[in-house]
């Protein structure tokens, strides 16, 4: 096979966010364009060579395409064997544990995660480092100053591989094999939850609803679900992933999996109800006519967990994002585990993860996952539930209440405005961090601000630093309001405010989430000016 160098001029704007560069697709597809990219990790992470790298993604557009071209360029760079998904499909989840058993070097996951797809929609890739993590802060940045004076990249030519054929392939000296997508990340989960439990709750008639929002998690529930589990064919929702996901925004959240919603508040709603986003690593939690939000689920699996296999011997320490309500707190305080609290994005919880520091898990953005994998996991979510109904007898609504009883109940949500003027946020962020000194001590409606700052994190195992990632103001433990930009998207800019009231009192733990939020909202809107500030007079988006 003939290897060829190729010139090339740099892009300016490969510098990866929360997960990974994520562009329109229509930048993927400029000549070079992801090429140069390729070539910068590969310039970068020199360890690939002569070593294995595991590709795969979340099947959208663009989604095949990409994975030739990364493997011809494997090829040409050195690499000694590649790991494809059938088809060019792995989850996110998957794609860190494939990585994780077969030794590989590291990953490209290709995915724009929960963003719409298609033609006129997002493409992505996140590389992941070896033992399945995403690549530091560090090293993405290192990808970035590569990617800004890079002149030429390497590449097989004419390279066309069967991506649809199970098995192993040549390519010159490089070897590449085509896994099954499903396999070993079913069996893992075999061995961390109790299967047969699940199958008899299901055979005692108890149910499932999973929206699948036709993205990459499909094939995972159905063999899952349904032909492992027993649980009946239309337990699972938008099975089929499609290029453009159906057209749909495959986001689990109150607003895009309405249909979902719509069922377990409906009288003929299942037990439990899940979906996932368009690369697995996502979920969403309901009860038969209860949600249970990120935070509080987080919460709970903290509190359930050791009673499955997987997590017999007890949990290391737990740990959140600074955005994530501190449900997890308390449950960590009552049971004397160690709690982190760590920046938006998974990338930081691997080094607790990796060190043996913690467990379990969490994100306020339908995020949670425990140490099987370093990234975040969907269908893992919804096993894990499934296991603890089917383990307690009990329902979710019975859970929450008990669980709130005890560690009392922090309301939350999140309120996005999106694809604003990045000139406009970025003038709503610096207008609060200006008011920041005068907060400490002031009082708003029951609530007086004990401290106010930006966040910032060292890391505990490596010292590394993160600054300003988020704007907070804490009003001891009985609220917060938290501002920050979000690192994902591809269009403007999108601020995210995050809303937080703790209640303890019997009285005050049946409110409706929007009702409780009211006051603290009101504040918001004294305090941040979102609205006067950009002119927008609500939320895109609130979940
Ligand atoms: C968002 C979420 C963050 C999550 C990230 C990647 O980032 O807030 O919690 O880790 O998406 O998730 P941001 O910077 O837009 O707020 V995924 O499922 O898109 O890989
Ligand atoms: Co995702």
């Amino acid at each position: 096979m003939p290897v060829r160098e190729i010139a090339t001029k740099p892009f300016s704007d490969q510098k990866s966010g929360t997960a990974g560069l994520r562009k329109k697709v229509a930048v993927f597809q400029q000549p070079h364009y992801l090429e140069n990219f390729l070539q910068s990790i590969f310039d970068v992470e020199t360890s690939l060579r002569g070593k294995t790298l595991v590709m795969g993604g979340d099947g959208r557009y663009h989604n095949r395409t990409a994975i030739q071209t990364a493997i011809a360029m494997a090829a040409a760079n050195g690499v000694a064997k590649v790991i494809v998904g059938q088809g060019g499909i792995l989850s996110t989840p998957a794609s860190s544990h494939m990585i994780r058993i077969s030794g590989a070097a590291g990953g490209l996951v290709f995915t724009a995660s929960h963003n719409p797809a298609g033609e006129d929609g997002d493409f992505g890739l996140k590389f992941n480092i070896a033992g399945g993590g995403q690549a530091s802060e560090t090293l993405t940045n290192r990808i970035y100053e590569a990617s800004k004076s890079i002149s030429r990249y390497r590449i097989e030519e004419n390279v066309w591989v069967d991506l649809d054929r199970r098995g192993s392939q040549k390519l010159g000296d490089m070897d590449i094999e085509v896994v099954d997508c499903v396999d070993d990340y079913a069996a893992l989960m075999q061995t961390l939850f109790d299967f047969d439990r699940i199958r008899d709750w299901f055979k005692k008639g108890h149910s499932l609803a999973f929206d699948a929002m036709h993205a990459v998690t499909g094939p995972y529930a159905q063999r899952i679900f349904v032909d492992l589990l027993g649980a009946p064919q239309k337990s699972v929702m938008n099975a089929s992933p499609l290029e453009d996901f159906g057209g749909g925004h495959p986001d689990p959240n109150l607003i895009y999996a309405k249909p979902l919603v719509d069922l377990m508040y409906s009288d003929h709603a299942p037990d439990l109800g899940g979906a996932s986003d368009g690369d697995g690593d996502r979920n969403m939690i309901l009860g038969r006519g209860i949600f249970i939000s990120p935070g509080d689920s987080l919460a709970m699996l903290a509190a359930h967990l050791d009673k499955l296999p997987g997590y017999k011997k007890g949990l290391a320490g737990v740990a959140r994002s600074m955005p994530t309500c501190r449900a997890l707190d308390m449950v960590a305080k009552g049971r004397g585990l160690a709690c982190y609290e760590t920046p938006t994005g998974w990338k930081f919880f691997a080094n607790l993860l990796d060190s043996g520091r913690i467990t379990l898990c969490g994100e306020e953005s339908f995020g949670t996952s425990s140490n099987h994998v370093r990234e975040k996991d969907g269908v893992w979510a919804v096993l894990a539930w499934l296991n603890v109904l089917a383990e307690t007898g009990l329902s979710m609504q019975q859970i929450a209440d008990a669980h709130w009883k005890q560690y009392g109940r922090h309301y939350y949500a999140r309120h996005d405005y999106d694809e604003l003027p990045t000139a406009v946020a970025n003038q709503v962020m610096e207008t609060l961090i200006a008011s920041l000194p005068r907060l400490a001590g002031q009082k708003f409606g029951e609530w007086t601000v004990s401290q106010a700052d930006e966040f910032g994190y060292e890391d505990p195992v490596d010292g590394s630093v993160a600054k300003s990632q988020g704007i907070r103001i804490v009003f001891g433990e009985a609220a917060r309001l938290i501002l920050r930009l979000s690192g994902t998207g591809t269009k403007g800019a999108t601020l995210r405010l995050y809303l937080e009231r703790y209640e303890t009192a019997a009285e005050k733990l049946g409110y409706k989430t929007g009702e409780a939020l009211a006051p603290l909202a009101a504040i918001a809107d004294q305090l941040i000016r979102i609205g006067e500030i950009t002119g927008r007079k609500a939320p895109d988006v609130v979940t």
